[in-house]
């Protein structure tokens, strides 16, 4: 199905899913993001016009691609991705900050399976790229920025590694290199001034993979640090050409609200923006929530269900889980058309909890589970890290809701209901912040549904405190299910979005 828009909805794929990159292979599009300690990683997505995407699985979804220790820290494990399609094959190449250190992986479809990690052991740094010169040497390219050629298929370096470009003068952090042969030259695309306000997109170039760089003298390329612009933090970006022969560029961003300093709960998410080429230097055209659509027909893939209801022996792609998923404490296949959680830590709190969610990706949505504690306890949870979470929970009789912001934790509120199954809801507003300075940038209700109908509302709690500003790190929500006793049965869970 083709359709014919004036505009395209940015950010092209919502919610916690930054560090794109993107590689095109004929008219078909693939995309990876990071995914830190969440398991299984590195979403990659489907497009046949730069703007509708389609998860079509995960990179790392067995545990010998991807080991999370139990003492590795939230929004440490997989660090920012390269994808590209070489002498027919895809390679990808990422950071596991929590051990593993930099790895390879390779496919010839990209729905999977990937190979096993082929380890870089003498490549250091993180967000390492991936380019192959006319001679096949291929070039990894990491943040500082250095560089060295590896052997791809065994992880081998075949030389020294060496400081190629260290980004303007005075810029932190000069990270997330992306190394292109572009006509006559070859492009370093960069991305320094940090991943917070001041984040930003620069670029140098050469005439050969491994320098002299000479930096554009119009650098950054962009940014949005010290505007008003909805979007901020703009940085991390990778350039690919479309269907025209057009460029483009998918970036990481983020959308603040409330008053100040502005708390954003979605993470760093996916934008598109449109790139010129003036002088032979890159020129990124305007990027707003509401884009001029690209010239070529626009083909929305299959959306997403809002309902789940665990049919299926496996989970769909969407579905994560806090470091690992062993199989036998989230399963379909024990209850058919349930899922069953068995809890193993006792609440979010701890590093090894049973937990499934998706991403949260729109700023208003509400999610419903029916879930029976008769077996256990659990609930849902809108999920920042251990130490910022809030949950609803059930236990036979009882709901609850427990609110963990940093240091404190405790029940803010708890009701009789009725025994047996529950709908657990939590639902997700927008505030409009007006002139209060002090304004949180959403509120988050929890409760349940009673059987005879109407929500009963528990808790609306003060969404600042599940932000990346509150929290730290480089996630954003995740709202799903966990299983805190016992254990728990879920006959269907819906994600609906309220809005764009
Ligand atoms: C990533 C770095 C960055 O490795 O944040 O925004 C780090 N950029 O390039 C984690 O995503």
């Amino acid at each position: 199905m083709s359709e014919t828009n004036t505009t395209f909805h940015n950010p092209v794929i919502p919610g916690f899913h930054p560090d794109p990159s993107v590689c095109r292979v004929g008219e078909d599009y693939y995309l990876a993001c990071s995914s830190f300690e969440y398991f299984p990683g590195v979403p990659l997505f489907h497009s046949r016009d730069l703007v509708h995407w389609t998860r079509i699985g995960n990179v790392l979804d067995r545990p010998d691609q991807l080991r999370l220790p139990l003492d590795s820290p939230s929004s440490g494990g997989i660090y920012a991705p390269t994808l590209r399609h070489h002498d027919g094959r895809f390679w990808l190449i990422v950071t596991n900050v929590s051990g593993d250190g930099n790895l390879l992986f390779t496919t010839t479809d990209p729905a999977g399976p990937w190979s096993g990690p082929i380890r870089l052991p003498d490549v250091h740094g993180i967000d390492p790229d991936l380019a192959w010169d006319e001679d096949d040497t291929c070039w990894c390219t990491t943040a500082g920025v250095a560089q060295v050629p590896i052997d791809p298929h065994t992880g081998r370096t075949l030389g020294p590694q060496r400081r190629i470009w260290s980004g303007t003068p005075g810029a932190k952090a000069p990270e997330a290199p992306h190394l292109y042969r572009i006509g006559e030259y070859w492009y370093l695309l960069i991305a320094e001034g940090g991943t917070e306000r001041c984040h930003s997109v620069s670029v140098a170039r050469s005439r050969t993979p491994d320098g002299p760089f000479e930096p554009c003298p119009a650098n950054p390329v962009l940014t949005h640090r010290g505007t008003e612009h909805p979007i901020q933090n703009t940085g991390h970006a990778d350039l690919v050409q479309g269907p025209d022969g057009s460029w483009w560029m998918v970036l990481l961003g983020v959308r603040p609200g409330g008053g100040s300093p502005g708390w954003h709960v979605l993470g760093r998410e996916t934008f598109l923006v449109p790139v010129d080429w003036v002088d032979g230097w890159p020129v990124a055209g305007a990027l707003s929530p509401e884009a001029p659509a690209p010239p070529w027909p626009l083909r929305p893939g299959p959306a997403v269900p809002v309902r789940d209801d665990f049919d299926e022996n496996e989970l769909a792609a969407h579905w994560v889980s806090v470091r690992h998923r062993p199989p036998e404490d989230c399963t379909t296949k024990e209850r058919p058309g349930r899922l069953t959680l068995r809890a193993r830590g006792g609440s979010l709190d701890e590093p090894d909890v049973t937990f499934v969610g998706r991403r949260q990706q729109h700023p208003a949505c509400r999610v419903r589970a029916h879930l029976d504690p008769s077996r256990g306890e659990g609930g849902l949870a809108v999920r920042l890290d251990e130490s910022h979470h809030y949950t609803v929970e059930a236990a036979p009789g009882q709901v609850r809701v427990r609110a963990r912001i940093g240091p404190l934790t405790g029940v803010v509120a708890s009701r009789e209901a009725p025994a047996g199954p529950v709908v657990l809801r939590i639902e997700v507003t927008p505030v409009d912040a007006g002139y209060d300075a002090r304004s949180g940038p959403d509120t988050v209700s929890l409760g349940f549904e009673n059987p005879e109908g109407g929500f009963v509302e528990l808790a609306s709690l003060d969404g600042r405190y599940l932000s990346t500003e509150v929290a730290g790190g480089f996630t954003g929500r995740v709202i799903g299910l966990f299983a805190s006793a016992g254990s728990v049965d879920i006959d269907w869970y819906d994600y609906e979005p309220l809005g764009s």
